[in-house]
């Protein structure tokens, strides 16, 4: 890309998340999680990995900081564990968990590097999935005092918080279709869980900014849906989901609106609650990686859609189809449909899985990552051309991490990482990166 593509004050970062990374599942007083328990279900997860270790992050965090330093960004963006702070999920925190923390945003500070900090990527506390987890209002509630014991402790360190990280993949992979913790199949009687994180998104808001907290904003998951053919029916199914994955969390917190489509599936008296989840935020991220086709339900499909590959494109080693131009394409509707109403973007994740090892070179290779990169920051920068405010943009990941029910083999990092050995080798997307962040693009 060429010198100084992107304004100087572009904010150039990396994230992750607690579970991801941290390892040190039963150190420090941390309680337990729903996804230590799928973890530990046998078939959850691929070849039987469990997140106990991890990227040993907990320790290693002071090399993961320099690490950070010498890519140069301005901000990094990571994630509380709830379960280390309120081990029950609930109460008073404990103290150890806290302490780490401290430890943590003081050394990204002292790197002159800003925190930005998630308060929850789906690791619910065991103790408050048992009271019934996203399925009740009360979570919201519980979710709102653990929001106010952050803003106390660290806001005189965390630049921009997000309260939830996407939402609808807690809902659909969690509680719709079970491919992640805790593995529920409720289809679609899983949307009450939607407007509880919806709820929990404002309420949270309101304690962070009771604290004094600034910088407040979100990070949800949104995918272009295009629809497989022009006939109504698989056009009607396109709008469904895009009103199921997109719309259902950016429309109530945006505009103070749920879509019609979902109306039916909310919880009783959702309507009262929406002057929360509308409150005013600083800024929207967007987490971007692959848009969707779908067609029209074919006979005994219990959902109003059925999804087609998007064909056409190469895929990553997740089999996610490599597709830049979405990115713009996505970022140009939301600006048209949420105008005058949408505050300044981040893009707080975007980033591909690749097959990288250590070469005999002693480098790890990743083509295919620069690439993948290169293409959705141009597909950014024409969106910012075409009027889209624009502020920053993370890469997912810092390093390679636990990916979820698919283990460690999806390896997302700017920084190789042998599981092994624990030792971390910057790739090739690293020096990438870092001259990029140097140069401004
Ligand atoms: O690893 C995940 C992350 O936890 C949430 N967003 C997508 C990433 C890649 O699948």
């Amino acid at each position: 890309m060429d010198r100084s593509t992107f304004p100087r004050e572009f904010l150039w970062g990396v994230s992750t998340s607690a579970f991801q990374i941290e390892g040190a599942t039963g150190e420090g007083g941390r309680g337990p999680s729903i996804w230590d328990t799928f973890a530990a279900t046998p078939g959850r997860i691929a070849r039987g990995e469990h997140a106990d270790i991890a990227a040993d992050h907990y320790h290693r965090y002071p090399e993961d900081v320099a690490l950070l330093a010498e890519l140069g960004v301005g901000a990094y963006r990571m994630s509380f564990a709830w379960p280390r702070i309120q081990p029950e999920g609930k109460g008073a925190p404990n103290a150890e968990g806290l302490a780490f923390y401290d430890r943590l945003l003081d050394a990204i500070c002292d790197a002159d590097i800003a925190p930005v900090a998630t308060l929850y990527h789906w690791d619910t506390p065991q103790a408050v999935e048992d009271a019934g987890g996203w399925l009740v209002r009360d979570t919201a509630e519980r979710f709102a005092e653990y929001a106010s014991i952050l803003g106390e402790r660290f806001g005189d360190r965390v630049r921009m918080w997000i309260p939830l990280n996407e939402p609808m993949v807690m809902s659909i992979y969690g509680y719709a279709i079970g491919e992640y913790a805790l593995g529920k199949t409720l289809l679609l009687d899983a949307i009450p869980t939607a407007h509880h994180q919806n709820l929990a998104h404002g309420l949270a808001v309101r304690a962070l900014r009771a604290t004094g907290a600034s910088g407040i904003g979100t990070a949800n998951n949104h995918s272009p849906v295009w629809t497989a053919s022009e006939g109504d029916d698989d056009k009607a199914a396109a709008i469904w989901l895009d009103a199921l994955i997109n719309r259902l969390y950016a429309d109530p917190v945006l505009l103070g609106t749920y879509p019609s489509e979902m109306e039916q599936h909310l919880p009783d008296g959702y309507a009262e609650d929406l002057p929360v989840i509308r409150e005013e935020l600083d800024f929207y991220g967007v987490n971007y990686y692959e848009p969707q086709r779908v067609a029209a339900p074919g006979p005994g499909n219990p959902l109003p859609f059925e999804l087609r590959p998007v064909e056409g494109y190469p895929l990553t080693t997740n089999d996610s189809p490599v597709v830049p131009h979405a990115l713009h394409e996505l970022l140009l509707s939301m600006h048209e449909r949420y105008a005058g109403a949408l505050p300044p973007i981040y893009i707080t994740e975007n980033g591909c899985s690749a097959d990288d090892e250590v070469a005999e070179d002693g480098h790890v290779h990743d083509p295919d990552r620069v690439e993948f990169l290169s293409g959705h920051l141009r597909a950014l920068r024409f969106a910012m051309d075409d009027g889209v405010d624009v502020r920053g943009y993370f890469v997912w990941s810092l390093m390679d991490n636990f990916e979820w029910s698919k283990g460690y083999a999806p390896r997302f990092g700017l920084v190789h990482v042998d599981y092994a050995t624990q030792r971390r080798t910057p790739k090739d997307s690293f020096g990438w990166y870092q001259r990029l962040v140097r140069d401004d693009g």
